[in-house]
């Protein structure tokens, strides 16, 4: 849901009106240009599906366990290789990535580490389903000039940047530099993105959640009491009807969140609760709860607020519960209190 539409403001001028207003520096505001330019062009290799020679599995694998796609291995070269002669960058992370990456000794360096899942949703490119660039942006700690894996266990309050691209009918970037939530809308004539939605917010009540029913089996009991509940509708304790999606691909299922409000979650199950759960928290949770807050929403584990989490390893998992603010505290209130009975 949007609070105002903006018409010809396009990335450039929005983030130098930014800096003119103290919320960015240059290197931030030359970082954000540069992931969006990437996102430019990850979108064009998205776009030309099957005529590109891009889908289908790269037959490689990451440290997640999962074949890696052609276009995953493309697009985390692209930000890569984007990112890399700015000097606004000391390191970089990636979900495709094993370990952290300091920026090349040839090129000169900055005080900021990107975090980044190039292509989220991946296994949905196949069949032509939106897939979508997450990223994050911390600060390096004062004083490391080469940052390794441990600089970038900052909690998600540490973000002084987050955003996504999602690829669909349109190719959109959503951003907050802390300063509210805000959509730009790919002009493919022109090759700018413009702002399209300033001041995005999330209903703080919903009717529609968005879950894999197939996991319900190895849920949590208060998970699993949770969705009884939703699945009850009006005749419930709930006392209305609820509506499901599920795309299966985060970005785009947050990003109908953050359009007209829902709760999105990937909680904890038998299957994935020796890694800590299935979504990744620097470079998937952590983004997009910045975002969600940002825009009104709440973002929680189901036991802590997320951006409070402390990080333990660059590819840590967490469950995930993120949407609408009050559904977000219902769904919470629910495991606090399964805690707090056993
Ligand atoms: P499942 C995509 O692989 C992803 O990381 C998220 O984008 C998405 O929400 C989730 O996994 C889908 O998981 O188990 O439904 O395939």
């Amino acid at each position: 849901m949007s609070s105002s539409t903006s018409q010809s403001i396009s990335l450039t001028r929005y983030l130098i009106e930014e800096q003119r207003a103290g919320r960015i520096n240059a290197d931030l505001r030359l970082l954000i240009e540069v992931v969006a330019r990437a996102c430019k062009t990850i979108s064009i290799a998205v776009g030309k599906g099957a005529l590109g020679g891009v889908l289908g599995d790269a037959g490689t694998g990451n440290i997640q366990g999962e074949a890696q796609k052609k276009l995953d291995v493309l697009s985390n070269e692209i930000l890569l290789e984007a990112n890399a002669w700015g000097g606004h960058l000391a390191g970089l992370a990636s979900e495709e990535m094993d370990n952290s990456h300091p920026i090349p000794d040839v090129y000169p360096r900055g005080n900021y580490l990107l975090l980044f899942d190039p292509l989220d949703g991946s296994s949905n490119i196949d069949v032509n389903i939106s897939v979508g660039t997450i990223f994050s942006v911390l600060r390096c700690p004062d004083g490391v000039s080469h940052p390794a894996d441990e600089h970038f266990l900052q909690p998600g309050t540490s973000q002084v940047c987050a955003g996504y691209t999602t690829y669909g009918p349109s190719t959109m970037l959503v951003l907050t530099v802390g300063n509210g939530t805000h959509a730009f809308t790919l002009d493919r004539e022109v090759g700018s993105f413009m702002l399209t939605t300033r001041g995005m917010t999330i209903p703080e009540d919903t009717k529609e959640f968005a879950v894999n029913m197939s996991n319900q089996r190895f849920w949590e009991p208060p998970m699993q009491h949770y969705v009884s509940d939703l699945l009850a509708g009006k005749e419930g304790s709930r006392g209305k009807d609820f509506n499901m999606r599920w795309v299966a691909s985060m970005v785009a299922d947050v990003h109908r969140i953050l359009t007209r409000g829902g709760i999105f979650s990937y909680p904890l199950d038998s299957k994935c609760a020796a890694k800590g759960g299935k979504l990744r928290l620097m470079y998937e949770a952590n983004p997009m709860s910045f975002l969600v807050e940002q825009a009104g929403g709440a973002a929680n584990t189901g036991r802590q607020r997320m951006l409070e989490v402390q990080p333990n390893g660059l590819h840590q998992r967490v469950p995930v519960f993120i949407g609408s603010k009050n559904e977000v505290e219902t769904a919470v209130r629910y495991h606090l209190e399964h805690d707090t009975a056993h």
